[in-house]
């Protein structure tokens, strides 16, 4: 084998070169892969001993596709590029093999589709995922693809994104043999059966695209495409390049390209690819090691068996791993065991579990109601009331009962979790593990770091989210952490817009057109608006002589709490969800206004968007300033995963650096000097500040 200064080994393999890819972690087809991929062709094609190449990856990956962190950089473009380097291999006089095991996406399936041969593990798995990142693929895929498979399955794999196993595709030349042994092996051999048999090189550039009456196809899957992606343009212009297969290749491949460079452009591109960035980055933690040595969670306790404490259950149960449920009454007990056995069985009914697998899952599940069952978990989680008080008992008990070494976390979504570590004689291995609600379906998991939480128990904590297919995101003590913090403050623009003129429908229509999943007053009808109602009498009770009162206090006053008693800031038909604007609620309105002295205004659109928005971002600027969230990236990450805020816009930080972080800080402040605003909320925070006098962003 021959040393190479590019991310490439060379060797020779009797008449044949072994050509592998060697960028860790997923051979990624950044520039110096690239240029390696280049010289060990021309390395190759020079010797007269080689009769074909092999070109191959590693177990995990043949390759991820293109380098998603070259995106931005001049290395994207820098020669040579991707096309070009699939061209030199298309144009080889030798023959050229792909040996694909692992994953095989994107760029790197292309890389493959610009091969004569390709040879794949049954499992190996297969796909152009760009539109994933708001793209297409832009090396020739989308002309490629369509002439080796097939435009419609083509179109299906490139809209979607979603690859598929290469043993799917061992009857169509994308894989000419599945090898079960060996890759290399099974390769080698492929390409010597290729010389001997002095079999012609195909070009898939050269097949044609075969597809009984196209244009109807292709308009049938536009207009679907389009119905489905709304507010994403990459799914129509895959639709568009793909449907250019069936023009003259070159002219295809052209059309690909300046489809691929605009979408590159779009903000919806840009905001997925910082999701992309983001969501691996919120795993790491900056003074916790990768390697740290993690805890085993071969047995957890969950304390609480209502709606919460249920969905953390089924996390685990999902996840094959035994939980103890506690409950203090055998009632609430037994609900809360039935209310988990009927969702498994709502799974079921609507053929997404089979009955053996609910039968295991609810096998797992040990019911109790006495402490002592609690002993030898390695996880307790507690889901009771959100009360100090309650949290001491809880805490005292289980630091008397648990085991040493277990973890022990608190669901708690707002109170402070140092004051609750104190509350046992191992602080270190108090943590918040702060799930949303309904949290068997919610991908967050808010993960609260006290001031004393041992690294290990911080590593245990983020790799069991991964276990449970949830995306954690580390949080440090202040009241609501990062989420709630940032959405009192949303709440509080929202409820101030109502102040000054702005109904609740409008306010809930604005910023559902900006794409939230759910306005701040459905939201609140959804959540119940006795929840706030019961903390603003406890605040004002605690700091008399402050006013903590809001227009939602007089609807709780009239009974409407939400959804649940029919009506709230809306009305709800019996047996309905939809929210239907109430006359009562504009009078209850109308009059707070006139006792509180407010003058209505008329409000745009775009207004209650900027105010609402802008004040998540400013509290968000606070809390990195504190040292609350590692990185904006993360307080993105919990605002698409827990609040509904659209992908498409890549999060309220991300979003501020689109409109520029100078714009927010003038909206900031003309809203501060406003007369009767609050300036201490308005202010923009210094960090936000001087960002935008740096010329910087957050992202
Ligand atoms: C493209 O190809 C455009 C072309 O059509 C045209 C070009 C002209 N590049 O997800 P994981 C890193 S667009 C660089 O945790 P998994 C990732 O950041 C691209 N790095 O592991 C992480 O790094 P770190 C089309 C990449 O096993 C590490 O690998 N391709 C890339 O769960 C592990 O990642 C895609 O869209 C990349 N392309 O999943 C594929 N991909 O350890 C996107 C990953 O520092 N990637 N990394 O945090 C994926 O879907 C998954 O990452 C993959 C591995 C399935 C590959």
């Amino acid at each position: 084998m021959s040393t190479s200064p590019f991310p490439t080994s060379y060797a020779v393999h009797g008449s044949v070169a072994v050509v592998t890819l060697n960028n860790p972690p997923v051979n990624g087809l950044g520039h110096a892969l690239r240029s390696g991929i280049v010289a060990a062709l021309d390395q190759a094609l020079a010797d007269p001993v080689v009769k074909a190449i092999v070109l191959t990856g590693s177990d995990r990956a043949f390759s991820g596709g293109a380098d998603v962190r070259e995106f931005g950089t001049s290395k994207a473009g820098q020669e040579p590029v991707l096309g070009n380097v699939i061209r030199a291999i298309e144009s080889s006089s030798k023959p050229v093999v792909a040996a694909i095991a692992g994953v095989c996406l994107g760029g790197g399936l292309e890389l493959a589709l610009g091969c004569h041969f390709r040879v794949a593990k049954p499992d190996a798995s297969l796909g152009l995922p760009e539109v994933k990142l708001g793209l297409l693929p832009g090396a020739g895929g989308t002309q490629r693809l369509p002439r080796l498979i097939g435009l419609e399955p083509a179109l299906n794999m490139i809209v979607s994104g979603q690859p598929e196993a290469a043993a799917r595709f061992a009857a169509t030349p994308l894989v000419d043999a599945l090898i079960e042994g060996t890759l290399i092996e099974g390769a080698v051999a492929f390409a010597q059966q290729v010389v001997v048999g002095q079999r012609p090189l195909p070009r898939a550039r050269d097949l044609k695209v075969n597809q009984p009456n196209a244009d109807a196809y292709l308009q049938f899957a536009r207009n679907s495409v389009a119905a489905a992606s709304k507010n994403f343009p990459a799914p129509l212009q895959c639709v568009q390049a793909v449907a250019a297969s069936l023009k003259p290749f070159d002219e295809g491949l052209q059309i690909e390209r300046s489809l691929f460079l605009a979408l590159m452009q779009t903000s919806e591109s840009r905001a997925l690819r910082h999701i992309f960035a983001a969501e691996r980055a919120a795993s790491k933690v900056a003074d916790v090691p990768a390697d740290t040595p993690l805890r085993p969670i071969r047995k957890v306790g969950i304390i609480g068996a209502g709606t919460m404490g249920g969905g953390i259950a089924m996390n685990f149960l999902n996840a094959g791993i035994p939980v103890v449920l506690l409950e203090m009454a055998q009632a609430a007990l037994d609900k809360g065991v039935a209310t988990i056995g009927k969702n498994y069985d709502n799974s079921r009914l609507k053929g997404k579990l089979s009955q053996p697998q609910c039968d295991a899952r609810m096998a797992l599940l040990t019911p109790a109601l006495d402490y002592a069952a609690l002993r030898d978990v390695d996880l307790v989680i507690e889901a009771v009331f959100e009360n100090m008080a309650v949290k001491e008992q809880v805490f005292r008990k289980l630091d008397e009962v648990v085991q040493q070494g277990a973890i022990l976390a608190s669901n708690t979504s707002y109170l402070n979790v140092d004051q609750i570590a104190a509350f046992t004689r191992r602080p270190q291995d108090v943590i918040g593990l702060h799930f949303f609600s309904p949290a068997n379906v919610m991908r967050l998991l808010e993960v609260v770091r006290g001031a004393q939480t041992a690294k290990d128990v911080l590593a245990t904590s983020m790799q069991l989210a991964k276990m449970l297919k949830k995306i954690a995101v580390v949080s440090g003590v202040c009241d609501g952490f990062i989420g709630n913090r940032i959405v009192a403050r949303y709440g509080a623009a929202a409820n101030d817009l109502i102040n000054q003129g702005a109904l609740p429908q409008q306010v809930d229509a604005a910023l559902q057109k900006f794409g939230l999943a759910m306005g701040p007053f459905r939201m609140g009808d959804l959540a119940g608006l006795d929840i706030g109602w019961a903390t603003r009498k406890r605040r004002a009770a605690e700091q008399p002589g402050k006013d903590f009162s809001v227009v939602a206090d007089r609807l709780c006053e009239a009974g409407r709490f939400g959804q649940k008693t029919g009506a709230g800031w809306y009305r709800y038909e019996a047996g309905k969800r939809d929210p239907i604007p109430d006359t009562v609620t504009e009078k209850i309105i109308a009059q707070w206004r006139k006792d509180k002295g407010h003058r209505a205004r008329k409000i745009s659109d775009e207004e209650i968007v900027e105010r609402c928005i802008f004040a998540m971002v400013n509290e968000g600027a606070r809390i990195l300033e504190e040292g609350i969230a590692q990185r904006a990236s993360d307080i993105d990450i919990v605002y698409l995963n827990g609040y509904g805020f659209p992908s498409y816009r890549g999060g309220p930080m991300f979003y501020a650096d689109l409109v520029g972080l100078p714009n927010v800080v003038r909206t900031l402040k003309r809203i501060a000097a406003e007369p009767g605003a609050d300036a201490v909320f308005w202010t923009p925070a210094p960090l936000l500040v001087k960002l935008a006098e740096d010329g910087k962003s957050f992202s």
